[in-house]
């Protein structure tokens, strides 16, 4: 089994995987490459993973990502980028268990709902992590109205229905990391939000969910490296 190490610069580049083989560019904490990852889970497909060191990223790597972003997938001599744009393109080319939605009105519903998670909340995750201490309960309040918009999507048991689909696994993620918020006073009440602290319960029970899973703990200290800026891409990994 090839090492789950982050690969950099100087690394020799891995053989093209072989015909009809998938492999995926990933990096163990990006939740975009975990996006991808819980499709693949979700659908039971086999593939490999190339982790790659994105602070010192292999020239073999920004030759197939022009973006220089992971998730990538490779198949048969082709590249596919972008979370979102591998995901609909699995479900394309491995239509048993297809968790995209086929109803238009229902695939615009869910586009929409990220359209509002990357336009509301996103943003402030992220600025939330890094920004200064005296902008958190500002950053904090609209983060959590972001968030309302969400919690008001969410009138099932699963974005996706009564099953957890595409919608599901695009966003988990980052509810996944939301116990980095909570060292900083940021957290999701029951009160607040009743559908999506218990959808969140829902999903730490799909097996899916599971494979692709971090602890807290994980989360944390991968969160302190990146902030330090060295992040620890192998933890938890052996030499
Ligand atoms: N829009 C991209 C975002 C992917 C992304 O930002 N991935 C991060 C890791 S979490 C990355 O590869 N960063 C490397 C860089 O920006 O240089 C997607 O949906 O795939």
């Amino acid at each position: 089994m090839p090492s789950e190490r982050a690969m950099k610069t100087g690394s020799a580049c891995p053989p093209p995987p072989g015909p009809g083989k998938l492999r995926l560019y990933s990096m163990r904490f990006c939740p975009y490459a975990q996006r991808t990852r819980l499709f693949l889970a979700a659908k039971g497909i086999q593939f490999e993973t190339i982790n790659v060191n994105l602070k010192d990223k292999p020239d073999w790597f920004l030759e197939k990502a022009p973006l220089g972003k992971v998730p990538v997938l490779e198949k048969d001599g082709k590249i596919v980028y972008e979370s979102l744009v591998c995901n609909e393109y699995l479900d394309g080319i491995y239509p048993d268990k297809c968790v995209t939605p086929s109803d238009p009105l229902e695939k615009a519903r869910q586009s929409m709902v990220l359209a509002l998670w990357d336009a509301k909340v996103i943003g402030f995750y992220y600025k939330l992590m890094t920004g200064k201490e005296d902008e958190r309960p500002a950053l904090g309040k609209q983060f959590l109205d972001g968030l309302q918009f969400i919690e008001k999507a969410l009138t099932q048991p699963f974005f996706s229905g009564n099953k957890a689909g595409a919608l599901d696994y695009n966003l988990w993620p980052w509810f996944e990391r939301l116990c980095m918020l909570k060292p900083i006073g940021v957290e999701l009440s029951v009160d607040k939000f009743p559908q999506l602290t218990a959808w969140m319960e829902r999903m730490l029970q799909l097996p899916e969910v599971k494979t692709c899973y971090f602890s807290p703990e994980a989360h944390a200290q991968f969160g302190k490296s990146w902030m330090a800026g060295s992040p620890d891409y192998d933890i938890g990994l052996e030499e």
